[in-house]
């Protein structure tokens, strides 16, 4: 039995189609998946759509559409996104489906039955936008004249020109008063502080766990759980007159996928039981961004230590991205569609440039110039130039005449290794995987690349091209373009988790073909260990073409 690995991006709303923003967590996800399958896990990845909100229903309604046709239609648009970019995701969920209907409403009752929901009439203040409430301290004024935001400050008042709103919408909330239930946050208090400090790693970066950290500290208050007047969503199991909205309905999809991966009620009851994938809770990782960051690491805990449930085991929080300084936004049309872009560029270069341009700590502005620079040095020059050299003198030594090359033998490049940056390479290897364990793209793939550099020094010092005119020398040239390229094929095993299709492309190609089949089947450190010979049967184009700025 293999261990298991259980990886979660969040459930994105459908009143949008994807953007780069949404790219980024899954494709970290996608990339941390990829490197624990290969290391010997058993996964499960979850990803989809969060449909019952109130913004789905207000965009189909823009569009003139009923709302489960727009679902509907939402739902590919997002599933295309994904499976265009290759996301391996092995599990999505729509919060519209019954089974998850059917879980959400068992878990309210539960919490509901422990007393830890109860009904209140109250008045506040609520941002449709965000879909959530807000108090004073969550609002910024707006200067309307200057259109400036000032933080609220006890000596303005307020006016016709001087307005509180919310910091992310720039719009007023909405005075809110109606009966709904609550969840009993409070209750958990002590519970989320002992928990945070017996777990010191449970959110990751340590800037982020600080701040939820001092958040708790202060005081807890019980949050809305239900809306009367929202028509569209689950309904409560103990008042059908209240439908449950975010984060109830939203978060529990994580265990849905895992508790209910099947509802077909057509399937025998054992057939279904035997596929419950309960054995993948509790989940490994959580991806989010900050935005969401509160709900996932205060919220949620709290929910699921009241339903009986295990806690996640750790939650990684990204930054955000933004386009020219400004959010990325509906409103501002400023949104890249992660799929018009690598159409137009390449997944590689966004991919490269979304996990290695910036630290995940770090808010960082989405720069094609920044993306395009770092994309040519790294992949075209270091990594792509060294290959192309390496095949075509490899082809010229072993194959000199030059003639084309019968169908099916190539050559072999095969030799002796040179022993003198194998002590970088172990190096490599170990703080790779270290920097890997700890979900660090930006450090393993810095370090694939700053080992290439090595590689290229060994290279520009042995001077092959060179020593290769020299008949004496042949020998010794074999080894080193062998040297190489077997340095090589470990930068590629590292690399296969952030540029899969590539690193396949580079295994079909030196007659490696079956390293998919062996990577895929958790073979990652059999495969560092081996001695391989390469077959060339071709020389080849460019590997990663250059763009040029525009
Ligand atoms: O919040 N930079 O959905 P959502 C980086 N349905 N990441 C970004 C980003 C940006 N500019 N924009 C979006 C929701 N993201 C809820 C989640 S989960 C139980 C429910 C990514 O469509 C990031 O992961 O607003 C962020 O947390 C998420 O998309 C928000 O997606």
């Amino acid at each position: 039995m293999k261990d298991t690995f259980f990886i979660t991006t969040p459930i994105y709303y459908t009143n949008w189609v994807p953007h780069i923003g949404h790219a980024y967590s899954s494709i970290i996800a996608d990339t941390i998946a990829r490197h624990q399958k290969i290391s010997g896990k058993q996964i499960k990845f979850s990803t989809w759509v969060d449909e019952n909100s109130q913004k789905a229903v207000d965009a189909a309604e823009a569009l003139w559409m009923e709302t489960m046709p727009y679902l509907d239609m939402m739902a590919d648009k997002h599933k295309a996104v994904w499976d265009w970019l290759n996301i391996k995701y092995t599990d999505f969920i729509r919060t519209t489906e019954q089974r998850h209907h059917n879980f959400v409403r068992e878990v309210l009752q539960k919490s509901f039955d422990k007393w830890d929901i109860y009904e209140w009439e109250y008045e506040w203040m609520y941002c449709v936008w965000c879909e959530w409430f807000k108090k004073d301290e969550d609002l910024v004024y707006l200067n309307k004249t200057t259109n400036s935001t000032f933080p609220i400050d006890k000596k303005v008042v307020e006016s016709d020109n001087i307005i509180k709103v919310c910091p992310d919408h720039l719009k007023t909330p909405d005075k809110i008063k109606e009966k709904n239930y609550f969840f009993k946050l409070s209750k958990y208090q002590e519970f989320l502080e002992e928990y945070y400090d017996e777990n010191d790693e449970f959110v990751v970066p340590n800037e982020r766990y600080n701040e939820v950290k001092a958040f708790v500290k202060r005081w807890l208050d019980d949050f809305s759980i239900s809306r009367e007047t929202n028509k569209f969503g689950i309904k409560l199991p103990f008042d059908e007159t209240q439908v449950t909205y975010v984060w109830y309905d939203a978060l529990f999809n994580y265990l849905t996928v895992c508790d209910r991966p099947h509802t077909n009620p057509l399937l025998s009851k054992q057939w279904r039981q035997d596929q419950n994938d309960m054995k993948f809770w509790p989940a490994d990782l959580h991806v989010v961004a900050k935005d969401i960051i509160r709900f996932h690491a205060i919220y949620w805990p709290a929910m699921l230590k009241s339903a009986w449930y295990d806690l996640p085991k750790q939650i990684l929080t990204t930054w955000y991205y933004t386009v020219e300084w400004q959010k990325i936004s509906k409103t501002l049309w400023n949104a890249i569609d992660p799929v018009e872009f690598c159409k137009k560029y390449s997944k590689d270069l966004l991919t490269l440039y979304l996990l290695s341009s910036i630290n995940i700590w770090q808010d960082w502005d989405f720069d094609l110039k920044q993306a395009i620079l770092i994309y040519n040095a790294k992949l075209a020059n270091n990594f792509g130039n060294l290959v192309n050299r390496v095949v075509v003198l490899a082809l010229k030594i072993w194959h000199p005449q030059g003639v084309s090359l019968p169908n099916n033998v190539g050559v072999s490049l095969v030799g002796t290794l040179y022993t003198e940056i194998a002590d970088k390479l172990d190096d490599y290897v170990y703080i790779y995987n270290h920097s890997a364990k700890e979900y660090n793209l930006k450090d393993t793939l810095d370090l694939s690349f700053k080992f290439l550099d090595d590689l290229n020094t060994f290279t520009t010092y042995k001077q092959p091209w060179q020593t290769i005119k020299d008949e004496s020398l042949l020998q010794e040239t074999r080894d080193v373009l062998y040297t190489i390229a077997e340095w090589l094929r470990q930068v590629w095993l590292n690399l296969y988790p952030f540029f899969p299709e590539k690193m396949w492309e580079l295994f079909t190609k030196l007659g490696l073909e079956w390293y998919i089949d062996k990577l895929e089947s958790w073979k990652l450190e059999e495969l560092r260990k081996t001695k391989e010979v390469f077959n060339i049967k071709e020389k080849w184009e460019v590997l990663f073409s250059r763009f040029e700025v525009e």
